[in-house]
């Protein structure tokens, strides 16, 4: 296969041509859910469940929680730098961190991309160990829901979306060390012919109105994989959390953080295009205006900026307040951001503080003095440096995913 899968374009394409061709010849079903997945998972040693969905405290000061996830306060991040603190990372838990042991924990490769591995019962494996002894790379990037800002499809547009209704917190910024994917595929001895590989994680089956799904796995074309994602055994200088996916979790740069699997048990390669719900009926756009079948499968995060101001905060009228806020876009750095303190009728440049690491964001602050008391909104728009711009509002999808309007923050001056 000669398409550059690793732009967004052409991988989009490429999906649509082969989602076409399957869906067509019914293949669908059997490779969709039970079939080898279902038969390999008995091989994968059943780690055990924490107490509640997540491990790490939540106090309220630094989370806003829904069911199994943890969304951080934008306040939260006042005073930290260009990383966020693993204590107030946001969690997005299907179901429940599980508590794996490094030392019995085993990654296993798999599948009909892998030369002299063709069968699930033959899978090529690492160790912790192994890995940590194979030449490390780090890398400094955002992990961002697909469904991060959800909540404003319904608040600022009235539109109704089914999913967890984040505001802007289901977003952090890590530094990650780890094995990059390409060198563990190598050792694998990685077909020319792969076309996907499916990392798996080893917490529970996910089961949504009933129906059990299988564990969350997500398709990841083999040119992404080979390009820059790593294989994760470090947050911010220390092993990963166990929320966030120790011993080993995927990091997928750029892309809706679906694709970073946590507590990664197996990944499957494979010499044709691989699907599962999280390729299928989820990360896709589906509603009016997108194909029945859905749109293209969702990989790169949209521009977004955010105030690092309590929802509803207060400021005090009559005085200079430092604004500080941050934007960032899965296209590349952001070029610019600006500010409008009056609802939208006027915008003045905000001031860029530091450079802005790749894959990162860019932290920004501006000076305002607000006069008279009363409500007030906030609003901050960022254009990334390929030109794309936050617009006033954007299209609906059914999941609410990709939200990346301009979001309208509440302030009270008194
Ligand atoms: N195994 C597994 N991996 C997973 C998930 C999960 O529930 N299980 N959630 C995904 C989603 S939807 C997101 S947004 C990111 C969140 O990563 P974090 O919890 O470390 O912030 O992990 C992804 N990887
Ligand atoms: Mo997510």
């Amino acid at each position: 296969m000669n398409e550059d899968l690793s732009d967004e374009s052409g991988y989009e394409q490429a999906r649509a041509r082969q989602w076409d061709r399957l869906t067509r010849r019914g293949l669908l079903h059997a490779s969709a859910g039970a079939g080898l997945g279902a038969a390999f998972s008995g091989l994968v040693a059943g780690p055990a469940r924490a107490a509640g969905p997540i491990v790490k405290p939540l106090p309220p000061e630094l989370f806003v929680t829904h069911g199994t996830n943890a969304e951080t306060r934008w306040e939260a991040l006042r005073g930290t730098g260009d990383l966020t603190p693993a204590d107030r990372f946001f969690v997005r838990n299907h179901t429940s961190t599980p508590l794996i042991d490094a030392r019995t924990w085993r990654l296993r490769l798999w599948g009909t991309g892998l030369h002299g591995a063709p069968a699930e019962e033959r899978p090529v494996e690492f160790s912790y160990e192994d890995l940590l002894g194979m030449r490390a790379e780090t890398l400094t990037a955002f992990i961002e829901c697909a469904g991060n800002g959800r909540s404003f499809y319904t608040t600022q547009q009235g539109q109704s979306v089914s999913g967890t209704p984040w505001k802007l917190g289901a977003i952090g910024v890590a530094r990650w060390r780890g094995v990059p994917l390409a060198t563990v595929l190598e050792r694998a001895r990685l077909r020319r012919n792969a076309v996907d590989v499916l990392p798996r994680g080893l917490d529970a089956a996910f089961v949504s109105g009933g129906v059990d799904l299988g564990r969350v796995r997500r398709p990841l074309p083999v040119a992404k994989a080979l390009k820059d994602v790593l294989l994760a055994y470090e947050m911010n200088g220390r092993p990963l959390p166990p929320d966030h996916g120790f011993p080993v979790r995927l990091v997928v740069p750029s892309w809706v953080g679906i694709a970073s699997i946590k507590w990664l048990g197996d990944i499957q390669v494979s010499d044709v295009p691989l699907f599962s719900p999280w390729n299928t009926t989820f990360y896709r756009m589906y509603g009016a205006g997108h194909p029945p079948e859905g749109g293209p499968p969702l990989t790169r995060q949209v521009v977004k900026s955010a105030f690092e101001l309590p929802w509803d905060a207060t400021l005090a009228a009559g005085r200079t307040h430092v604004l500080h806020g941050r934007s960032w876009s899965g296209d590349g750095r952001v070029g610019r951001v600006e500010v409008s303190t009056d609802g939208g009728l006027t915008w003045h440049r905000a001031a860029p503080r530091g450079r802005q690491p790749a894959r990162s964001w860019l932290r920004w602050e501006f000076r305002w003095r607000p006069d008279g008391p009363g409500a007030h909104e906030l609003l901050a728009r960022a254009t990334d440096e390929t030109g794309l711009a936050q617009p006033a509002e954007v299209p609906h999808n059914t999941q609410g995913y990709l939200f990346g309007a301009v979001v309208r923050h509440p302030v009270t001056v008194a």
